[in-house]
C-alpha cells in the first residue's frame, strides 16, 4: 500500500476538497475514493479555528469508515476530549480546565457543533478512538513527535476498537504523570524553557517562555536553531546554546510524518528521515500532502499542495 499522508486541517473543508481533487481521488457522492493502490492518511487537527469543521469530520470519517484513509489523533482533538470529559477528582470540573484561553481555543468548534449538544458527544467519543499514533511499517506517523518510549506507554492503553481507556485518559490530564508526558510529547512535541526573562509571541499572539523545538535536529545545540516559531519572533530568541533539557525524538529507522508546527514557506522535508505537512493551513497556508511511494529516504519531490 502506498500513501497520501495530509498535514493539519482545521477545518478548512474546501483545502481538503481542492486537495484530494488534485491528487485524483474520485468524489462519489459524500464519498472520497482513492486512486489504486493508496490509502489517505490523516496527521490530526481535523478541529479548531477554520470554518467548516463538522463537514472535515464527515468526510475523514466516511473515508476512513470505507477503509480509504486513516488518521492519528492532533493535539486538538486530545483537548476537545478533555474539554467535554469531568474531573472525577472535581466535582462540576472537567479534565481540561474550560478557562479563557482553552475556550478561546475551542470556541469556533464548540459553536459549530453545538455545546453539550448530542452531536458534540458523538464527535468526542470518535475522537476518543482515534491513535495517537500509527506505525505501518514503510512509515510511521505521530501529530507532533515520535519518541519510542512514549509510544509503547500510549499502545500498552491503546485499544484500536474501544480507545482510549477511562483510566488512561485521566492520567494524561494530570501533569506530570507518565500518561501526561506520553501525550504531551506525540501530540504537542518537545518544547523546551527558554531562559529566565525571555519570552516571544506566538501565532495566536499569546505570550510565551517555552518554545517548541525541532527534535529532528539530532545535534542541535543553541535555542535559535531548534526554535520553531514564525520569523518574526525568531530574533526573540536568545543564539545562546542550552543546558541538558533538549532530548531529540527518533531520526532513524522508518521515515516519520508529523503536522502541529505551523510552518511557512514552500513546502519540503526536515530531514530524508523527516517531513511536517503542516503548513498553516488553518489559516492563510495551503494544505499539504506527501505522496509516499515506498521510498526509505524522504524527497521535496514528493509534496503536492492546494489552496
Ligand atoms: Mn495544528
Amino acid at each position: 500500500m502506498n500513501y497520501d499522508v495530509i498535514g493539519d486541517i482545521h477545518g478548512q473543508a474546501g483545502k481538503l476538497e481542492a486537495l484530494l481533487a488534485k491528487m485524483g481521488y474520485a468524489r462519489k457522492g459524500l464519498l472520497w475514493v482513492p486512486p489504486a493502490g493508496r490509502q489517505a492518511i490523516f496527521l490530526g487537527d481535523l478541529i479548531d479555528r477554520g470554518p467548516k469543521q463538522l463537514l472535515v469530520l464527515e468526510t475523514v470519517r466516511r473515508m476512513i469508515d470505507a477503509g480509504h484513509a486513516r488518521t492519528v489523533m492532533g493535539n486538538h482533538e486530545f483537548n476537545a476530549i478533555g474539554y467535554l470529559t469531568p474531573n472525577p477528582d472535581k466535582p462540576g470540573e472537567f479534565l481540561r480546565k474550560h478557562n479563557a484561553r482553552n475556550q478561546k481555543q475551542h470556541a469556533e468548534f464548540l459553536r459549530q457543533v453545538g455545546e453539550g449538544s448530542g452531536q458534540h458527544e458523538e464527535w468526542v467519543n470518535w475522537f476518543r478512538t482515534l491513535p495517537p499514533f500509527l506505525d505501518l511499517g514503510g512509515i510511521r506517523v505521530v501529530h507532533a513527535c515520535w519518541d519510542q518510549g512514549h509510544v509503547d506507554l500510549v499502545s500498552k492503553h491503546f485499544d484500536t476498537v474501544r480507545g482510549m481507556n477511562e483510566q488512561f485518559l485521566h492520567a494524561a490530564f494530570q501533569e506530570p504523570t507518565p500518561e501526561w508526558l506520553a501525550m504531551e510529547c506525540l501530540t504537542k512535541g518537545v518544547e523546551v524553557d527558554l531562559p529566565a526573562g525571555h519570552t516571544f509571541f506566538d501565532h495566536s499572539n499569546f505570550e510565551r517562555s517555552r518554545i517548541r523545538a525541532r527534535w529532528w535536529l539530532t545535534h542541535a545545540t543553541h535555542y535559535r536553531e531548534i526554535a520553531l516559531m514564525d520569523d518574526d519572533q525568531l530574533h526573540r530568541i536568545p543564539d545562546l546554546p542550552f543546558a541538558d533539557q533538549f532530548t531529540p525524538g527518533q531520526t532513524t529507522g522508518s521515515p516519520v510524518f508529523v503536522g502541529h508546527y505551523w510552518l511557512s514557506g514552500t513546502p519540503g522535508i526536515q530531514t530524508r528521515k523527516v517531513a511536517c505537512l503542516d503548513y498553516s493551513a488553518a489559516m492563510d497556508g495551503p494544505l499539504v500532502a506527501y505522496r509516499w511511494d515506498g521510498e526509505s529516504e524522504l524527497t521535496d519531490k514528493n509534496f503536492i499542495f492546494a489552496g
